[in-house]
């Protein structure tokens, strides 16, 4: 089932959202639903604060070409970094048609526990580096314009409020 994706700003995109104690069918069937909103929107990745849960719980796909390759993480943790960085122009689904370069590690380890409750650990580089740390930072109430200048922050958010009062107007 398709979830209405937040645009910005909202205050639920900047809590910090909580730990999932318990695997249950209800979180397997919302990391199925936001793989089904990913896809639809269409983006490589959708944290749950974006459709509105403040759980830790996210869902990326950065294969561009070829079979899909969907990963869903709960309670992802970023467990090293490198020290090299990557610059790549970021966006996102909740500040629709705004881009921006933002640097960082260009690869990391990431903790996780898969949707069979099992925890796993991997290395990712390139956009996948880059995706799953823009994810964890959704956990965590910041988005990729926090990483940018006040005047370019506020330039983004004032686009983003407008386009968000015009959707629901129409
Ligand atoms: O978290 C989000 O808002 C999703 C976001 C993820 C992301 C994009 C770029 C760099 C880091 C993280 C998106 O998916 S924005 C849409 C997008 O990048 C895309 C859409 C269609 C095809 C390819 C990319
Ligand atoms: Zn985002």
């Amino acid at each position: 089932m398709l979830k209405p994706i937040l645009i910005h700003p909202d205050p639920r995109l900047k809590k910090t959202c909580a730990p999932v104690a318990d695997l249950t069918d209800e979180l397997r069937k919302l990391a199925a639903d936001m793989l089904e909103t990913m896809y639809d929107a269409p983006g490589i990745g959708l944290a749950a604060p974006q459709i509105g849960v403040l759980d830790r719980l996210i869902v990326m796909d950065c294969v561009k070409e070829g079979d899909p390759e969907p990963v869903i993480m709960f309670n992802p943790e970023v467990l090293a970094s490198s020290d090299d960085t990557n610059v790549y122009e970021e966006g996102c689904l909740s500040i629709p048609d705004q881009y921006a370069e933002v640097t960082r590690p260009a690869e990391v380890r990431v903790g996780w526990i898969d949707e069979n409750g099992n925890p796993q650990e991997k290395d990712f580089d390139g956009l996948w580096a880059t995706c799953v740390q823009h994810e964890i930072d959704h956990l965590n109430g910041k988005l990729f314009i926090d990483y940018l200048g006040p005047m370019k922050r506020q330039t983004m958010t004032r686009k983003s409020a407008k386009l968000k009062r015009e959707r629901a107007r129409a």
